[in-house]
C-alpha cells in the first residue's frame, strides 16, 4: 500500500532501527518507545489491522506471536514482557498496518 508509513519501512523507502527481519516478518524498535525495550512486529505484506486478518492469516498470526518470546529473550526482557495488538481507532490503533507491540524492561502498570 503505497501510503502506509509501514510498507515504506518494509520497502526501505523510511529508516527504521531493525531488530529482525525473515521473508515474511519485520521487527523494529518504536520511534517513540514505551518502556525500554519496545519493538513492533509487522508482516510484510500490508494488513491493516486484525479486523481484516482470515482463516488464511492462521499461520501468520501464530509466527509474529511465537516470535515475541524469542526477541524478549534477546532483549533481556527475563522477567517478562507485554505484547499489545491495538485494533481499529476505538482500540487506539494508529498506524493502519497490523503491527504487535512487544515492550518491557521497565515497571509495567497493571491494564486490565
Ligand atoms: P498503534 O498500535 O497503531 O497505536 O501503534 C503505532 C506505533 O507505531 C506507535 O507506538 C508509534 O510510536 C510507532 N511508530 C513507529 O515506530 N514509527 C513510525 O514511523 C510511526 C509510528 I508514524
Amino acid at each position: 500500500m503505497t501510503d502506509c508509513i509501514f510498507c515504506k519501512i518494509v520497502a526501505g523507502e523510511l529508516p527504521s532501527k531493525k531488530a529482525f527481519e525473515n521473508d515474511e516478518l519485520l521487527v523494529f524498535h518504536d520511534i517513540h518507545p514505551a518502556a525500554p525495550v519496545h519493538l513492533l512486529i509487522i508482516p510484510k505484506v500490508h494488513i491493516a489491522s486484525l479486523v481484516e486478518c482470515e482463516t488464511q492469516h492462521e499461520g501468520l498470526l501464530g509466527r509474529m506471536l511465537l516470535l515475541a518470546p524469542e526477541l524478549a529473550r534477546k532483549h533481556g526482557l527475563n522477567d517478562g514482557f507485554r505484547t499489545t495488538i491495538n485494533t481499529g481507532r476505538g482500540g487506539g490503533q494508529e498506524v493502519f498496518h497490523l503491527h504487535v507491540h512487544v515492550f518491557g524492561g521497565g515497571k509495567m502498570p497493571h491494564l486490565i
